[in-house]
């Protein structure tokens, strides 16, 4: 057996959540699995390897916590979620109400007013011409569509902005970013717990739905409100930087835009590489319950394991020119929904708000001129944008 190759890179440099690429592919090259000189972690960034523990729920554990920090040594940042951050059973009975509720046929229910809102706003940007991509579409769709669906009020939704990015900071180290992102914690998260409440939640909606399992005694009210929390944590940054990403890929390459423009059936796949090609979630921890191994390394027992998401998504091993943004490749296999049981529960409504919203753009757009300097929002987890000039040529 050999030696398992230590790494010097940071995975949370601010260089590096600039441009994970470069640091992708020298642990990748490095070996199947490494050890980070800066942090008590393995990493794996192969996509057989992300897929093997990502699998493998009952020696790569998450209720040790997804992110950095382990659970069983020090104290989650907030109160565990009761799905991202359990193992079976207690995880089963949770994802098995989530599921249920967020399931292909429920999401074919939302479909139509969906698509109302995403051609609504395609339009205006339209309209508009010169736009920012994140502020005037890929924030306030999923910021309008979800909370709609969930049925939350109007009110305070850019507390799920800030929540959103505190959750997804907390996974990372705590460094300057979690600092900032933490500054405003206290008042967030009392908007949030409050808004998990039933009498917060339209009657019929996706947080109603929750409670209704609570109803019929399958959970106590106490752990329907926490599966709101898990609703209101996963369901925005995420989609608002997923299709954000896919603007960002379409922009930069208007020989596909080109093909969407051609063919808008072509949104669904579209959206599908661009997860593959610019992963929102790029990362995320498995702890060991015992001694594992992968790829004929010994990993000790109650250890942090690090998939890389975004690298399994570009190793040449698996995909055929993987630095290609190609929409009519079949992206299908790809990690940025997770795989396994914890495989993301509300990837049905993710795929449907990118699609619709490429589908719109594909119909009334006939060119994506990119008019400035784009910006990133750093995140310790997420990869995200925070600005975005474009222009939207009418079709
Ligand atoms: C949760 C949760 C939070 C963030 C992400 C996530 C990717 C789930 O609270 O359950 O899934």
């Amino acid at each position: 057996m050999t030696q398992i190759p230590e790494l010097d890179v940071d995975p949370y440099a601010p260089e590096n959540l600039l441009n994970p690429y470069p640091m992708h592919e020298l642990m990748r090259e490095t070996g199947p699995l490494v050890k980070l000189k800066n942090y008590p972690v393995y990493a794996c960034a192969r996509h057989q390897e992300v897929q093997h523990v990502l699998s493998d729920y009952e020696n790569f554990i998450s209720s040790a916590g997804v992110g950095l920090t382990n659970f069983n040594l020090e104290t989650p940042f907030r109160p565990k979620s009761l799905i991202l951050e359990a193992d079976p059973p207690q995880h089963t009975q949770m994802r098995t109400i989530l599921s249920r509720i967020l399931s292909p046929r429920a999401v074919a229910q939302i479909r139509e007013s969906f698509a109302a809102v995403a051609e609504e706003m395609v339009d205006r940007c339209v309209e508009k011409g010169d736009i920012d991509g994140i502020h005037d579409l890929a924030q306030p769709y999923p910021l309008k569509v979800f909370p709609d669906a969930v049925g939350l009020d109007d009110e305070g939704r850019e507390n799920l902005l800030l929540y959103g990015d505190m959750v997804f900071n907390s996974m990372g180290p705590r460094n300057e970013l979690l600092a900032k992102s933490t500054e405003r914690m206290i008042p967030v998260t009392q908007w949030i717990m409050d808004h998990c409440g039933r009498d917060m939640l339209r009657p019929g909606g996706f947080g109603d739905q929750i409670y209704q399992a609570a109803d019929a005694g399958e959970i106590d009210v106490k752990q329907a409100a926490m599966l709101v929390r898990s609703f209101l944590s996963a369901g925005v940054d995420t989609t608002i930087n997923g299709l954000g990403n896919a603007l960002f890929s379409l922009a930069h390459h208007p020989e596909q835009f080109a093909k969407l423009h051609a063919d808008p059936a072509k949104a669904r796949s579209a959206f599908e590489e661009s997860l593959r090609y610019e992963s929102t979630a790029q990362t995320f921890f498995r702890t060991t319950n015992k001694t594992c191994d992968v790829a004929g390394h010994v990993i000790p027992e109650n250890t942090k394991v690090l998939c890389m998401l975004a690298s399994a998504n570009r190793d040449p091993r698996k995909w055929e020119n993987p630095e290609k943004f190609d929409i009519e490749r079949r992206a299908s296999g790809h990690m940025a929904f997770g795989t396994g049981i914890h495989g993301c529960v509300g990837q049905v409504v993710a795929r449907i708000e990118g699609e619709l919203v490429l589908s719109a753009i594909a119909r009334k757009v006939k060119r994506i001129e990119v008019t400035g300097q784009h910006t990133r929002r750093l995140n310790n987890t997420l990869r995200a944008l925070d600005t975005l000039p474009l222009r939207f040529v009418p079709a």
